[in-house]
C-alpha cells in the first residue's frame, strides 16, 4: 500500500456536495483504503479572477493502484461530476489532483509527482499539512511546515462545512 494525497477543488454548482461525493468515491476505489480527510476550506481563485471562490480539501488514501491507474480513476470521477474541459485555471465542478504518491518522483507527459504547482498554493499545502503531519519530508529535505511558510498567502479560510 502506498500513502497518497489527493487535492480536491470545486467552484461551480454545488461545490460542497461535489467534494462530499468525491471523498466518498475516492475511498471506494478498488484496492484503496481511506486514510484521512482535511477540513474543507474556502479560497479566493488563483488564476482568472472573474470566477467564484473555491472549496478546497485534501484526502489521504492508501492504495495499490499505480499512479497512472489512479489518475485515470480521478479523471473518471471528474467526468462523472460533469467536468468540462475549458479555460486553464477556470471554473470547474470538480478538480482532483494527485499531490503526492508515496515518495515517488515522476516527470512524464501524463503526470508529474509531486504535483508541480502545489508548493505555490496554500489552498493545497494548508489542508495537506492538516492531515500529512509535520513529519512529511520532501526529496530536498524540506518539511511541509517550511513549504507552507514559504508559500504566497492567498486568501484562505477554514469552513465549518461537514463531510
Ligand atoms: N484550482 C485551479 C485554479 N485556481 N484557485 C483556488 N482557490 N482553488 C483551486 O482549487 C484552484 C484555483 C486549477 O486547478
Ligand atoms: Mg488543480
Ligand atoms: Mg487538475
Amino acid at each position: 500500500m502506498t500513502r497518497c494525497f489527493i487535492g480536491l477543488g470545486a467552484n461551480l454548482g454545488n461545490s460542497h456536495k461535489a467534494l462530499q461525493q468525491a471523498a466518498n468515491d475516492l475511498e471506494q476505489l478498488p484496492a484503496t483504503h481511506a486514510a484521512g480527510r482535511s477540513p474543507i476550506y474556502r479560497s479566493a481563485p488563483v488564476g482568472p479572477q472573474d470566477q467564484a471562490d473555491y472549496l478546497n480539501a485534501v484526502v489521504a488514501l492508501d492504495t495499490t493502484l499505480e499512479p497512472l491507474a489512479l489518475l485515470l480513476n480521478l479523471q473518471a470521477l471528474e467526468q462523472n461530476a460533469g467536468r468540462q474541459r475549458g479555460l486553464r485555471w477556470g471554473p470547474r465542478t470538480l478538480d482532483l489532483d494527485i499531490l503526492i504518491y508515496g515518495s515517488t518522483v515522476l516527470n512524464s507527459d501524463r503526470l508529474t509527482l509531486p504535483h508541480p504547482r502545489m508548493f505555490e498554493r496554500n489552498f493545497v499545502l494548508r489542508p495537506l499539512a492538516d492531515i500529512a503531519g509535520e513529519y512529511w519530508q520532501f526529496a530536498d529535505g524540506s518539511s511541509l511546515a517550511q513549504r507552507l511558510d514559504a508559500c504566497p498567502r492567498n486568501d484562505l479560510t477554514p469552513t465549518t462545512l461537514d463531510w
